[in-house]
């Protein structure tokens, strides 16, 4: 690494303030205060198989990872906005997160056995995940929402971005329509041809905070990055020209400094958005239901057909939507599956599974024959 500085010359007028322009906080100064006193902190700006760009502020340095860290158990890889320790091109140590967001990939594909499931780190110490729409035919509200879950799940702040607001007559139909669905979330909608959008979402950053940017291939991820960037540093593609294997026009995740102040993270497009709850106190993406389903009859109501659901109620009189119950129903099983995952040992869980499924065929049965006695 070109920059030599010790410990000693942290705090100096020079070398801090380019890491505070990093999103450098206390919380890693304290943690690097009781680190090695040779080695120096960087921000990893891209991850390539086994080599990872960092900065400290003034160009970009290929270092590799310690085979320490490779080694210990399940390997503890660092992801794109990680601060780490570097010595000698190598990263000894990965600073704890102040969040990461992850998600779950769940078996069956790319050869994982079914029904096994990996994490993935997508991206670490963000203020913000911008869940990126776009407003044709990637528009889906029940895929906001589990995006917001992921997000919340993670303890990360979202913003929807509805991408491509010129191609409707009325976007702010749309805005109306996810901030319905998304209490307390900032909703923008934006174009390539609308500057002020685009100037509107860079204060967000202002002076030094970081944002992912998260959502389907071909939702305007990139194209807003070059907007935001003030020039083309990223590839784009028109949706339509995207074939075969090659939909995803960016493949790797990577971190860019904006002229103004801040920092965005260009993501693939995500595909499958597997939940993973990290933090157990957190907002969530339905908090008009869970307040309704506080005043539910039973403490475990299932909001299915019990009677003195409050949460059905709502849905009787249109305060709620019967699409958003049953996406809230859906997320919460897939997540209380994943909670459990990690409890028991993934056969357990299984059988357990299927033991409640045949169970429940057979009670079907049972209630059919009586029903043709
Ligand atoms: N009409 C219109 N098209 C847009 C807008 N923003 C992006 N597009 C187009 O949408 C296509 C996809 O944009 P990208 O920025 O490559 O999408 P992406 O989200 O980065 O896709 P991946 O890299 O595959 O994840 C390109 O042809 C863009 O020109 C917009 O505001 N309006
Ligand atoms: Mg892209
Ligand atoms: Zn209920």
């Amino acid at each position: 690494m070109k920059n030599t500085h010790n410990k000693s010359q942290l705090p100096g007028e020079l070398f801090l303030p380019r890491l505070v322009k990093l999103g450098w906080l206390p919380f890693f100064q304290q943690q690097y205060e009781k680190s090695a006193a040779d080695s120096t902190p960087a921000r990893v700006v891209g991850v390539h198989r086994h080599v990872y760009s960092v900065t400290q502020g003034d160009g970009v340095f290929h270092v590799s990872l310690a085979g320490r860290l490779y080694n210990q158990a399940g390997g503890i890889y660092p992801v794109v906005g990680d601060w780490v320790l570097v010595k000698e091109q190598v990263i000894t140590t990965i600073f704890t997160r102040n969040n990461l967001l992850s998600r779950k990939i769940t078996g069956g594909k790319s050869g994982r056995k079914a029904g096994v499931y990996d994490e993935q780190g997508i991206a670490a110490n963000l203020d913000f995940a911008f869940i990126v729409c776009g407003l044709d035919r990637d528009y889906n509200l029940a895929r906001i929402e589990r995006y917001l879950t992921l997000a919340y799940n993670c303890g990360i702040q979202p913003v929807i971005l509805l991408s491509k607001a010129d191609l409707q007559q009325n976007p702010e139909q749309f805005v109306s329509e996810v901030e319905a669905i998304a209490p307390g979330v900032p909703v923008y909608s934006l174009s390539l041809y609308d500057t002020d959008a685009v100037t509107a979402v860079s204060t967000l950053l202002y002076p030094h905070r970081t944002a992912t940017l998260i959502g389907s291939s071909g939702a305007g991820k990139s194209t807003l990055i070059n907007h935001l960037a003030g020039k083309n540093i990223r590839q784009t593609q028109a949706v339509g020209k995207r074939v075969g294997k090659g939909r995803h026009t960016t493949t790797s995740r990577d971190l860019f400094l904006l002229p103004g102040g801040g920092m965005v993270i260009d993501n693939p497009g995500i595909r499958e958005i597997g939940l993973s709850r990290q933090v157990t106190e957190s907002t969530n993406a339905f908090p008009d239901i869970e307040a309704l389903a506080g005043q539910c009859r039973f403490s475990n109501c299932t909001h299915t057909c019990e009677p003195g659901c409050r949460v059905l109620e709502a849905i009787g009189t249109g305060e709620i939507s019967s699409r958003r119950l049953n996406n809230y129903i859906k997320l919460n099983n897939e997540l209380d599956y994943t909670r459990e995952r990690q409890n028991k040992s993934a056969d357990r869980v299984e059988k357990e599974r299927w033991q409640h499924i045949s169970k429940k065929v057979k009670n079907l049965k049972n209630r059919r024959s009586q029903q043709w006695k």
